[in-house]
């Protein structure tokens, strides 16, 4: 009898535990297969990526993110600038109605990971949260998984 009540209570944290989403529709907005690269633990920061789709008349803004995989993260623009790739810290990303935002490994918007906690391995997941000026937070579950995996996944996954 004495098992009984740790299994109850084993369950009740079960249910507790927020289920996150791979794919995300939260009212007109639509996040789509998060993902990170793997990093070796030589590796400080890491990178995410995923797609945003508003298809309501109002724009969505991305005005921060956090995640219990790093310390922080941040939102980065990352281009050429006279033959050399460099990041910007991003304040805002503003999605149109109507448009999809992607990020993809190799240039352009991406969530920097800032001082992982631990490294990433393919095949890991963990929750990142997206924080959306005026539609609140959306928690999604981001994977871990090469570049080429990713992409993908992240193109090929959706087809409706
Ligand atoms: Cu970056």
């Amino acid at each position: 009898m004495r098992r009984i009540p740790s299994l109850l209570l084993a369950v009740g944290l079960l249910l507790a535990t927020p289920v996150l989403a791979h794919d995300i529709q939260q009212d007109d907005l639509r996040i789509a297969h998060p993902f990170a690269t793997p990093a070796p633990p030589s590796v400080p920061h890491g990178a995410a990526y995923l797609d945003i789709s508003v298809t309501g008349d109002t724009p969505a803004v991305l005005v921060g993110a956090s995640s219990p995989a790093s310390e922080s993260v941040e939102i980065h623009d990352m281009s050429m600038d006279e033959g050399v790739m460099r990041m910007r810290r991003v304040e805002r990303l503003e999605v149109a109605p109507g448009t999809t935002q992607r990020m993809r490994p190799g240039g352009g918007y991406h969530l920097m990971l800032m001082n992982l906690v631990a490294p990433l391995n393919d095949g890991d997941r963990f929750p990142l949260t997206l924080e959306f000026a005026e539609r609140g937070e959306v928690q999604v579950e981001v994977w871990v998984q090469s570049a080429e995996d990713g992409s993908e996944a992240a193109e090929g996954h959706h087809t409706p």
